[in-house]
């Protein structure tokens, strides 16, 4: 990471990414408020600010306009401050982010979430095997510096505490160095 970040930011910010279910919304909300630091979920933006295509029938998602999302995002990346929580990380400028969180999650654990929150079939299917195959953490690696991208375990409250108040920590160092 980079000291006043590369755009001269004063606060540092942070993607959390991951498979949907592994945690990103509760861990960047809980980091958000320790650390007082904005919480921007891409797919409420993407909804409430109209950022997209249309719906998609077969992924049963909306179609993200990425240059619309780029755009309505970039004054508040340059003065930094962000916590930013999106199931996807490739489309994002890389000088936006000091550090990359993936989330990750034991797949019977993340199949009990994603059915619980009603995903069924392929779209339940297509998504287990996205964190089988760790889609996430190699898209964050090839899109982002190796040394920026850290992988942590989501599979209980107690990851999930562990990850706030190493984050939390993190953004306080980030802060004073
Ligand atoms: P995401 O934003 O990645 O889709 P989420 O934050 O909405 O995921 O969490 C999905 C569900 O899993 C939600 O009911 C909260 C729960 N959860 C999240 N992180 C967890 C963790 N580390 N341990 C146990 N449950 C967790």
């Amino acid at each position: 990471a980079q000291k006043n970040g590369i755009d001269g930011r004063k606060k540092p910010n942070l993607l959390i990414t991951g498979t949907p279910g592994t945690g990103k919304t509760t861990t960047a909300s809980a980091l958000a408020e320790a650390a007082q630091l904005r919480h921007i979920n891409i797919g409420d933006l993407v909804k409430e600010k109209n950022l997209h295509n249309g719906w998609d029938e077969q992924f049963e998602c909306y179609i993200i306009n990425e240059d619309l999302v780029c755009d309505e995002l970039e004054d508040m990346m340059e003065e930094g401050g962000n916590i930013v929580d999106h199931h996807g990380c490739d489309f994002f400028p890389e000088r936006w982010f000091d550090r990359v969180v993936v989330l990750q999650t034991e797949n019977s654990l993340l199949y009990d979430r994603l059915a619980t929150r009603g995903y069924t079939g392929s779209k339940l299917s297509n998504n287990i095997e996205c964190e089988i195959f760790q889609v996430l953490l190699e898209e964050a690696k090839e899109s982002y510096q190796e040394e920026i991208v850290v992988a942590l375990r989501s599979d209980s409250i107690d990851d999930l505490n562990n990850n706030v108040s190493t984050l939390s920590d993190w953004l306080r160092s980030w802060n004073m160095s």
